[in-house]
């Protein structure tokens, strides 16, 4: 069966780099996309979309704005390493609602997980999802803690969800290390339509990576959910910068983000 293109699809996350991406390229193929962010949408939205701001760690406005939705893409929340505290509301409380949001609509969830799960495995190692995680951050935690919301709620409720393993998501690699994380926006388009319009997902998880020659990721639920990949990072390897200086940094798969000292320095 073919996917309506009338349907809703909500967005949240999107005012944030990703989101913004998105949000041009949603209105070109969905009728009904509702984007929503804590802050508002920088600049000029896309035509079509209807823009609601709003808070994902407040449960009600969630309920609302996914009132009626086929696809929720879930990007919005704290994007990189913080202070626990600030974690919290913004990526544990606000997946929470979201899948409550996706229960009581039917609707399926796409995930902006990352690879910062399984950062402090070394850059040596090929990974499957199905390998235990590792995070390298509270960042990193509260994206396993969003994926196994989704593993609960599909055992439980039979809700659907799509996770992808965000690498770097750019337009082009900048760094060695982007040689084994890059994901082409182009890839990462054609992965979020093939996540919002397959027929069935069950749980899945995704490397959010393009077919790179140098990738540290191997086995997902790709092919079960019909996904390929058309970039490779190589064909940029003669123009990104070389490695830091920083053994931890360069040791492990999630780079700066295992070297951080902890942010949590109360008071
Ligand atoms: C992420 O999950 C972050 O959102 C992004 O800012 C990058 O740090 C990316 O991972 C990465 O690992 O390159």
């Amino acid at each position: 069966m073919t996917f309506d293109k009338t349907r809703k699809i909500v967005l949240t996350g999107a005012s944030g780099n990703l989101g913004r991406f998105l949000a041009g390229e949603l209105v070109g193929r969905y009728e009904n996309v509702v984007l929503t962010d804590i802050v508002d949408y920088p600049g000029s939205m896309p035509s079509g979309a209807t823009f609601i701001r709003a808070d994902v760690a407040d449960a009600e406005a969630v309920d609302a704005i996914c009132e009626g939705a086929a696809a929720i893409l879930h990007f919005g929340g704290i994007s990189t390493e913080k202070s626990f505290e600030a974690i919290l509301p913004a990526n544990i409380v606000g997946v929470v609602n979201i899948f409550e949001a996706a229960r009581k609509n039917g609707a399926r969830v796409v995930f902006a997980s990352s690879n910062h799960t399984i950062g402090f495995y070394e850059r040596s190692q090929m990974l499957d999802t199905d390998m235990p995680t590792r995070p390298d951050s509270f960042y990193g935690i509260s994206k396993i803690f969003g994926e196994n919301v989704g593993s609960l709620y599909f055992d439980k409720h039979g809700v659907e969800s799509v996770h992808i393993r965000i690498g770097s998501a750019l337009p082009e690699p900048r760094d060695e290390r982007h040689l084994s994380t890059w994901l082409s926006l182009p890839d990462f388009f054609a992965m979020i339509v093939r996540a919002i319009e397959v027929e069935r997902t069950d749980f899945a998880i995704l490397w959010g990576a393009s077919a790179n020659t140098r990738t540290w990721w191997g086995r997902d639920d790709s092919e079960r959910l019909g996904i390929t990949r058309a970039d490779n990072s190589e064909v940029f390897a003669d123009r990104v910068s070389g490695p830091t200086t920083d053994p931890v940094t360069e040791k492990f798969q999630g780079g700066v983000y295992c070297a951080m000292d902890t942010v949590v320095r109360r008071g």
